[in-house]
């Protein structure tokens, strides 16, 4: 090798162009095949102004390489965000699964989790009203056990049959190709009108729970009702849920929509920021456990994946804890090529015959070898079991784990380890030897045709203020649907679940006839009890941890109000960020100066859960002249958020129009003793009684 140097050095060559060239510890480029590089910057030509050769075999090879760099992206989920971590297991659970991972109290299993939004592209923005993909691929000691749920407990549809459908009138309309990454168009709200069963599924999509905060603010719920199955071979059913240990949160719409410009990478940076710092993400996950007694006397069919098993009915057992403690080294190699299947499960698991699961376990290896180019893409290392495994598969394209030796088939008569593995009816896996009978019919269960009482009591179980959050969230969407007769199809399902809701909409929507009430398949029940658990905002977590601040600051602004405010943050486990008017920072009234970690326009106010307006008297007369300046005050305002301010920051105030209104989540800092009061009242996260001012 000609470069021996220690250090890296840049030349020019001919043309200007920057050369950076090898040694010491900077190592050689290759190609693919290992051949050393000597110009990375120019093709082969024929003369430095001719034609470039085909026999150039690196300009050929990088730019075939490039050319393909792309896979398809998820039919559905396919924008996404994963990290590493692992689950906890808090006390053995042998007396209600053999599940390998259950066995010991302390053991930890590692994990990958990967969150996503349903009907964006790969590159569209993470505020959508959408659901949230939760899922979690679990490698323990006995395979793979992948836990692919979302963050809403219910789901659009009942058999997996309609799916292709719901997803297609879900995604872009296919001639326009827009909108993306929203369902406020006519196809999905023409297809929904016409699926009564999904109104309990567009109750929650249509409520806070579908623009979370952030990942680390949201309930995972695997959906359908499976089985656990002791190494007795006693079986119990069981849904799964991940309980966010910092409590859940929302953003507001008008937030929403404005965070999607502002940062449409917010849900991702949130997550990679918060592992990055040491804040590691954690769940709780809880057992709903249930047997076919309570299954037989529930007011639904447990297998219907469109409804629920109230808390408050069947209470959640908390079982151990998932901790996200590492980012991904490589997006693509682990988040993009991470492959979850329903099918993938493990002893002592076992499935219900919920049809919408049952189609699922048939469709997930179908997208990954489309996806991953072949069925070996469980060679892939973020696929791969981490416990042994050995079988007689193989071939295929790209096989990376290849059987050793002469046997690949079974049985064989060579015997001991040269035969290869063998089955093990003691603890490999069998099927709970459930008793199935009955004609074959294409049919709907009629123990599935009740589409409302629970869209209904998850309506009546939310506060008044997100029962607000809901009408006006269908308003907004059917707003956006053009053909009236599709709107007012929609509505006419409302009575079925509360006629005030109903009458709120169609006057949102200026509906100028009444409503003309869709004839429910099933009256819907009244007798339901109301569930708390199903509402956000009877559940605050009542801690402002790992939430973010940020401060609006100037020259001259007042450094000691500054520290204080930054430690009682800090000290709250929250972060304090600071918004200044250029990235390289102000000098503070004491002299010294501040780095900035954001420039005003850049960092809008609803990137951040509260704010701090620290200008001058001086940088206040600049910023309210600043349009980004008032719009950062204005919106944090009508977003609800608590409002640290000091004295200085007045005409800022009047100018974006506040001034006046300033209330108990406005909190004047004269003296640093004040910041405790601005963090103690930023656990209540948002004043929600400001809304009546700001909302008409
Ligand atoms: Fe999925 N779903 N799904 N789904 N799903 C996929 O698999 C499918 C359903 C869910 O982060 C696909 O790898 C069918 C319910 C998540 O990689 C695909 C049906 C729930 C993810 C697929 C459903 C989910 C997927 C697309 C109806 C919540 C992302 C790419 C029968 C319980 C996983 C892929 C990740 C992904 C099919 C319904 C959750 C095509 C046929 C219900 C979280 O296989």
């Amino acid at each position: 090798m000609k470069n021996k140097k220690s250090e890296e050095t840049a030349v020019r060559g001919k043309g200007g162009e920057v050369h950076q060239t090898a040694g010491g510890d900077v190592p050689v480029l290759t190609t693919q095949q290992g051949t050393p590089i000597s110009d990375d910057q120019n093709s082969l030509k024929i003369g430095v102004r001719g034609p470039t050769t085909l026999e150039d075999f690196h300009l050929r090879e990088k730019i075939f390489h490039f050319d393909h760099e792309r896979i398809p992206e998820r039919v559905v989920h396919a924008r996404g965000y994963g990290a590493h971590g692992y689950f906890e297991n808090y006390e053995p659970l042998s007396d209600i699964t053999a599940a390998d991972l259950f066995q010991r109290a302390g053991d930890k299993t590692p994990a990958f989790v990967r969150f996503s939004t349903v009907a964006g592209n790969k590159g569209s923005a993470d505020l959508a009203r959408d659901v949230r993909g939760f899922a979690v691929k679990l490698y323990t000691q006995q395979g793979n056990w992948d836990i692919v749920g979302n963050n809403i407990p219910v789901f659009f549809i009942q058999d997996a049959i309609k799916f292709p459908d719901l997803i297609h009138a879900a995604k872009q309309e296919p001639d326009s190709d827009f909108p993306q990454a929203q369902t406020a168009h006519d196809n999905f709200w023409d297809f929904i009108s016409l699926m009564p069963e999904s109104m309990h599924m567009i109750m929650w999509v249509m409520s806070d729970r579908a623009i979370p905060r952030s990942f680390r603010f949201m309930e995972g719920f695997g959906v359908h009702t499976y089985r656990l199955v002791t190494a007795q071979g006693k079986s119990t059913f069981v849904k799964f849920h991940w309980k966010p240990k910092l409590g859940m949160q929302s953003v507001v719409w008008n937030e929403a929509l404005k965070i999607n410009g502002a940062d449409p990478d917010f849900h991702r940076r949130d997550l990679w920021n918060a592992i990055q710092s040491g804040n590691y993400p954690e769940w709780e996950l809880g057992l709903q456990l249930f047997d076919d007694k309570f299954a037989d006397s529930f007011e639904f069919d447990v297998l219907d994946a469109t409804k629920l098993i109230p808390e408050e009915q069947v209470p959640i057992r908390r079982v151990g804890r998932l901790v996200l403690d590492r980012c991904v080294e490589n997006f693509f190699a682990e988040t993009e090529q991470a492959a979850f299947c329903t099918n993938n499960i493990v002893p002592g698991v076992d499935f219900s015959n919920d049809p919408l699961l049952q189609g699922r376990n048939f469709s997930y290896l179908d997208t990954q070898v489309k996806r991953l180019g072949g069925p070996n893409f469980t060679h892939i290392p973020i696929n791969a079991p981490k416990c042994p495994f050995h079988n007689f598969q193989q071939d295929g394209h790209m096989a990376m784990v290849n059987p050793k030796g002469r046997v690949n088939y079974e049985p064989n008569s060579w015997g001991g380890a040269e035969g290869g593995p063998r089955e093990c009816p003691e603890t490999g896996f069998s099927s709970f030897p459930v008793e199935e009978k009955g004609p074959k019919v294409r049919e709907r269960s009629a123990s599935f045709a009740d589409h409302y009482s629970q869209a209904r009591q998850f309506y009546l179980s939310q506060t008044k203020l997100e029962q607000g959050h809901i009408a006006d969230a269908l308003v907004f969407e059917l707003s956006k649907v053009q053909k009236p007769t599709i709107r007012a199809r929609v509505v006419s399902h409302l009575p079925n679940i509360d006629a005030k809701l109903a009458d709120r909409v169609a006057k949102g929507l200026g509906f100028h006839e009444k409503v003309q009430k869709a004839p429910p398949a099933i009256e819907p029940r009244t007798d339901l009890k109301l569930s708390k658990a199903l509402s956000i905002a009877l559940n605050p977590p009542k801690t402002f941890a790992g939430r973010k601040v940020g401060a609006l600051v100037t020259d001259g602004t007042d450094a000691s109000l500054l520290a204080g405010l930054k430690k009682a943050v800090e000290s709250e486990g929250a972060t304090l960020e600071i918004i200044a008017p250029t990235v390289g920072g102000v000098k503070t009234n004491d002299g010294s100066r501040i780095e900035a970690n954001q420039k005003i326009g850049g960092a809008p106010s609803v990137l951040y859960d509260a704010v701090a307006i620290f200008p001058s008297e001086e940088g206040a007369r600049l910023l309210i002249k600043n349009a980004a300046a008032r719009d950062f005050v204005a919106d944090a305002f009508a977003h609800l958020k608590f409002i640290a301010y000091v004295s200085a920051a007045g005409p800022l105030l009047e100018k974006a129009g506040i001034a006046a209104d300033l209330d108990d989540g406005c909190i004047e800092i004269t003296e640093v003793k004040h910041a405790a009061k601005f963090v103690a009242a930023c656990r209540n996260l948002r004043l929600w009684e400001r809304e009546k001012l700001v909302t008409s």
